[in-house]
């Protein structure tokens, strides 16, 4: 029988262009053992290349999915790979684009506590490797909408949220899920310090409606562009609703709890006249501060050369998840 691939040794992943650690980059070509024997000289040699930068890189696996055919036929070009993990809003390794590439690169996903609670037949408790083997694993291409009006094309790797509620079980009564990033001020430097962290009061939480929540769409992501996740990214495990604004989507989760309420989020909490519970993707309500009319999809020469296009009435998932708000004034409740 032949290993799953998250089993595979670090010595067999494939060197990533974000590489710039040599210790990172000698374990993954294997070459641990001949680098120690090397002369002096040809030692110095390979190793010169990456002395500008050395920082410990996290090393991503290969993940095999299936690709359901619903979420893979999108005629959208894809933002390439080195954009989607380089160009990132983590607040928890600092406000700016790139601060969670430049900080996140030694985060410890593994082991890692996913809890499932509140409302639920049978509290879950999953680790690293639960998250990667319990559930069927799919890719699906989806858009990212930030509420900053930039744009993503994004082939995740994950299972449904549903399937994992299904497996707690969602007992009568239930109306709401609530979600929570991992606290560690000790490895995320924008919990350490307000300032760092824009001001957001950690843990950063999020929440949708039950809802919602089942919808097909909704998915709790391990991976993207065929391997795990990167930290900047989320990982272990983060949530994707593609359907919202950006914020929603949080990152390396801890905790899911089904509730009889709604949750407290965390951009609601710190500016609530900008950011609402829903956040669902509106080009008919604008931020306050900006229109959300169009926004830049960001291709092969990043944000400043992206093309600007129209935005979309639920981020072009109308069919999928319109129902859902038949009875609600997404203008009152954006
Ligand atoms: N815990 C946490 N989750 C988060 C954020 C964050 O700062 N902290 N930023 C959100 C925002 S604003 C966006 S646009 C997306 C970005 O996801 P990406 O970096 O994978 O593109 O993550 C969301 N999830
Ligand atoms: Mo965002």
């Amino acid at each position: 029988m032949t290993r799953p691939s998250w089993q595979l040794s670090e010595a067999e992943v494939t060197p990533e262009p974000l590489f710039r650690d040599r210790r990172a980059i000698v374990k993954a070509l294997g070459l641990g053992a001949i680098g120690a024997s090397l002369p002096g000289a040809v030692h110095g040699s390979i190793f010169d290349v990456f002395s500008s930068a050395p920082k410990p890189v996290f090393i991503q696996a290969p993940l095999s999915a299936n690709k359901p055919a619903a979420f893979q036929d999108f005629s959208e070009p894809l933002t390439p790979e080195n954009k989607v993990i380089s160009h990132n809003n983590f607040y928890e390794f600092g406000t700016a684009k790139t601060d969670p590439v430049e900080n996140a690169q030694s985060f410890k996903v593994n082991p890692w506590h996913l809890s499932v609670e509140g409302l639920v037949d049978t509290p879950l408790q999953l680790d690293y490797d639960d998250l990667l083997q319990s559930f069927a694993l799919e890719e699906r291409i989806y858009r990212l909408r930030c509420v900053e009006a930039w744009s993503m094309v994004v082939p995740w790797v994950g299972f449904p949220l549903a399937a994992l509620l299904k497996k707690a079980g969602v007992k009568a009564g239930a109306t709401h899920v609530a979600f929570e990033t991992l606290y560690d001020p000790a490895q995320m430097p924008g919990q350490k310090n307000t300032y760092v962290g824009g001001g957001i009061h950690y843990p950063y939480v999020e929440g949708l409606t039950l809802a919602e929540a089942m919808n097909e769409l909704s998915l709790l992501s391990v991976g993207l562009y065929g391997k795990t996740l990167p930290p900047q990214n989320g990982a272990p495990v983060r949530l994707v609703v593609p359907w919202k604004y950006g914020f929603k989507s949080i990152k390396s989760i801890v905790k899911i709890r089904v509730m009889n309420k709604q949750p407290p989020t965390s951009w609601n909490q710190l500016a609530p006249h900008e950011y609402g519970f829903y956040a669902n993707v509106n080009p008919d309500v604008d931020h306050p501060r900006w229109s959300q009319a169009s926004e830049r999809r960001i291709g092969p020469g990043g944000l400043f050369s992206a093309e600007r296009i129209a935005t979309r009435p639920f981020n072009g998932y109308e069919e999928q998840v319109a129902h859902l708000y038949k009875d609600l004034d997404l203008k009152r409740y954006f």
